[in-house]
């Protein structure tokens, strides 16, 4: 083979591995990996949720003011002053027969200085301001109008079924009521949930709830009624199911559906569904 055809065959291969890379060799995994980004810069655009989770979080209390700091020592005090010299000797008698006298002694140096007097103490410092007052929950002592309430789970809810909306979305839509998606906390308020489904809202279709794991853990969503709280003490996965729930993916909000029996899943948050409101009542 001639010079250039060896080149012309080099650059051919050239040209092929780079079409190659501009397809991508993975397009199922670069799909996902576009959606996961877009998924992300939308959830970030709301102003809602980003995974610092800045909104869904009520900040904190503020911390009290930190006691000012101890007053400075005075200063030490001056020493006193060098004693004065002590008087000149007394001069020499005169010595018999015409002797010189002798010489005078010496004077005494004065005695030491006294020690200045110590500094006075430095004043205490003024108190550290006040910490900012923390985000004040709105708990109303009665559910408002379209909520229905429960006595013994001491809290409102309201089933929303007209509209589908994706979970983010139906989180605004709760707050905007005053309230939260719900949060399943006990065994009763799970079979609460169950009953008014399957007997009144929607019995076929799934509803959102306020779980989901977008900030790395599964937590209950925040808002008006009560902070952000981690999912501990009450459980209800699905983890019999095939795939055991919650599974680990790009699956984040928890729903419940008659068709797995009110077992929690996660499912993916963008897409619409029905969803629960709830208020706790102080
Ligand atoms: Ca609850
Ligand atoms: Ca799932």
């Amino acid at each position: 083979m001639g010079i250039k055809a060896q080149y012309a065959v080099l650059i051919l291969a050239m040209v092929q591995i780079v079409d190659r890379a501009k397809a991508g060799g993975c397009p199922s995994l670069q799909q996902k990996f576009k959606a996961a980004q877009a998924e992300l810069e939308r959830l970030k655009n709301t102003g809602q949720c980003q995974c610092n989770c800045e909104g869904l979080i009520p900040g904190p209390a503020g911390a009290q003011g930190e006691p000012g700091p101890a007053g400075a020592p005075g200063p030490v005090g001056a020493p006193g002053p060098a004693g004065a010299p002590g008087p000149a000797g007394a001069q020499g008698e005169q010595g018999p027969a015409g002797a010189p006298g002798p010489a005078g002694a010496q004077g005494k140096s004065g005695p030491a200085g006294a020690p200045g007097p110590a500094g006075a103490q430095g004043e205490q410092g003024p108190p550290g301001p006040a910490g900012p007052p923390g985000l004040a929950l709105n708990q109303p002592m009665d559910c408002p109008e379209g909520f229905t309430k429960n006595e013994q789970l001491k809290s409102c809810y309201k089933f929303i079924t007209n509209t589908k909306l994706k979970w983010i979305d139906a989180l605004s839509f709760c707050q905007s009521l005053q309230a939260n998606l719900v949060a399943i906390d006990t065994e009763e308020e799970q079979a609460y949930l169950a009953d008014k489904i399957t007997n009144g809202a929607k019995p076929h279709e799934w509803f959102w709830t306020g779980g989901n794991q977008l900030c790395g853990i599964w937590m209950w969503s925040g808002g008006p009624s009560w902070s952000t709280k981690s999912i501990s003490g009450y459980w209800n996965w699905n983890s019999a199911y095939n795939p055991p729930q919650p599974e680990d993916n790009h699956e984040r909000c928890l729903f419940l559906s008659n068709t797995f029996a009110f077992k929690w899943h996660d499912g993916d948050c963008g897409s619409g569904g029905n969803f629960i409101c709830e208020i706790n009542l102080s």
